[in-house]
């Protein structure tokens, strides 16, 4: 056994999102998210499950931030929703939402825990996919007034802000999967450039604001890829898939350009157009100050036959199956936690040594047996260690690594997927709402306490 020790300062927090543990989706004045559209349609969402309650949390929020005093959280990562605070996304504010947030992050405050908060997690208001979503560039004005209103509003208090989680899943994999309509891939990746661009242009006007003095970023899932044989193919898919999942969006965020070899696939299979020289300096005037990780898995990197066309994309743009025999969560996804430590070192090296967050890792498990009110959840106590441990390794090795968010503080509603995967460090009995520790949860609480833990 040893002790791994963590540099003081280090930040200690867990994460969440505000469609998937809120709740009280049409109270106070909330306008419709993308996600309640898409869950009151059926044959969507497992089980048709929605959010429209989820873990309450709009009205226990005062319950759940002594959860987070009792775990000594250090940090909170929240997001925001939207459609509380402009119900058709742009225009008329609602004060109703305004006030939920006001009275959330005063709550942490007063209970020393520091707010994280989050944009945008994809509960865009529907009114705006209506009107195309991210794939039309008028959103770019709509998404910066409104991080314009929240730096005025809470900036006094929140000094931590990510713009986007995930632009690779919300403007890529749910489009493929069909939620809006039509599937046009050459769209989607001209979305994800107009997702940069807003993102460039909210830190513009972050820096602008009058409560400029904290750090703003933005959150990305990314992976360490592999090929899955030492086979030239297998290479060549390791290295278009590190391209379209990893590349593209860092690039763009963290050096100003795009990924030539990935722009080229683009040029030959879909006409893409070239980005605007004026987009570009948008990107290269206006860096984050940190980059926030959400990982959870490695990806092996296959392909059994040269790429011919448009197909062989979507393909390898969306996640495949772990392999037979490897060891994997509940979510079937592979835990391999070496790969968060090739991840952070690479990169440090080809980005140089950027501010890190790690915003998201954690385990969906099957949390089936209960001891004393005590979930056992043993499965995710291995893998948080084994990542920490992998995480620490990084650290010591000069990764400029400063906190780290457990995904999730409470069992919560987990999309496509619905209540049938718990993520959470607390558990939530859906039918009466009450919350309660895991093991892992009271480990967690130790580490936070020792800035360390055993081996
Ligand atoms: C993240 N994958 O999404 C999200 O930010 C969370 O809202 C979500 O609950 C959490 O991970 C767990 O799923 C991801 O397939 C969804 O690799 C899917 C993947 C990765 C992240």
């Amino acid at each position: 056994m040893r002790e791994i020790k963590f540099p003081d300062g280090f930040i200690w927090g867990s994460a969440t999102s505000s469609y998937q543990i809120e709740g009280a989706w049409n109270e106070d004045g909330k306008g419709e998210s993308v996600w309640d559209a898409i869950c009151h349609k059926k044959g969507f969402i497992h089980n048709d499950d929605t959010g429209d309650i989820a873990c309450d949390h709009y009205h226990r929020y005062k319950q759940d931030v002594q959860l987070m005093k009792e775990m000594n959280l250090q940090s909170y990562r929240f997001s925001v929703s939207w459609p509380r605070i402009f119900p058709i996304g742009v225009g008329k504010i609602n004060p109703k939402g305004v006030e939920f947030y006001d009275n959330l992050i005063n709550e942490l405050i007063a209970n020393d825990i520091e707010p994280f908060v989050t944009l945008y997690h994809w509960d865009l208001p529907l009114t705006l996919q209506n009107n195309g979503g991210w794939e039309n560039r008028e959103i770019v004005d709509a998404f910066v007034d409104y991080a314009r209103f929240m730096f005025d509003n809470f900036g006094d208090r929140v000094k931590k802000w990510i713009t986007f989680n995930e632009p690779l899943v919300f403007a890529v994999w749910y489009p493929l999967r069909g939620f809006y309509g039509k599937k046009d891939l050459k769209s989607i990746m001209s979305a994800t450039h107009i997702v940069n661009i807003a993102h460039a242009k909210a830190i513009e006007a972050y820096r602008d604001s009058e409560n400029s003095d904290g750090q703003i970023g933005t959150t990305l899932n990314i992976n360490a890829i592999y090929p899955k044989t030492d086979s030239s193919l297998d290479n060549e898919a390791a290295t278009i898939i590190d391209g379209l999942t990893n590349r593209w969006f860092l690039d763009p965020v963290l050096k100003g350009t795009y990924p030539r070899d990935i722009l080229n696939l683009l040029e030959r299979y879909f006409n893409f157009p070239s980005f605007l020289d004026e987009d570009i300096q948008i990107l290269i005037d206006n860096p984050s100050d940190f980059l926030g990780i959400n990982n959870y898995t490695c990806t092996r990197a296959n392909l059994d036959e040269p790429i011919k066309g448009p197909e062989d994309f979507y393909r390898m743009i969306t996640p495949g199956k772990a392999e037979e025999g490897v060891e994997v969560s509940y979510m079937g996804w592979e835990i391999y936690p070496d790969g968060l430590y090739d991840l952070l070192k690479r990169v440090d090296k080809e980005y140089d040594s950027p501010l890190i967050y790690i915003t998201e890792n954690g385990m969906g498990a099957k949390d089936d047996i209960i001891v004393d009110k005590v979930v056992q959840d043993d499965d995710r106590l291995s893998y948080l260690k084994r990542y920490l441990e992998a995480a620490n390794r990084a650290i010591k090795e000069g990764v400029n690594l400063k906190g780290y968010f457990v995904w999730s503080l409470m069992d919560n509603f987990e999309w496509v997927w619905g209540y049938s995967k718990r993520f959470g460090i607390i558990r939530i009995e859906y039918e009466t709402q009450e919350r309660m520790w895991k093991k892992s949860s009271l480990w967690y609480r130790d580490v936070i306490k020792n800035n360390s833990f055993n081996f």
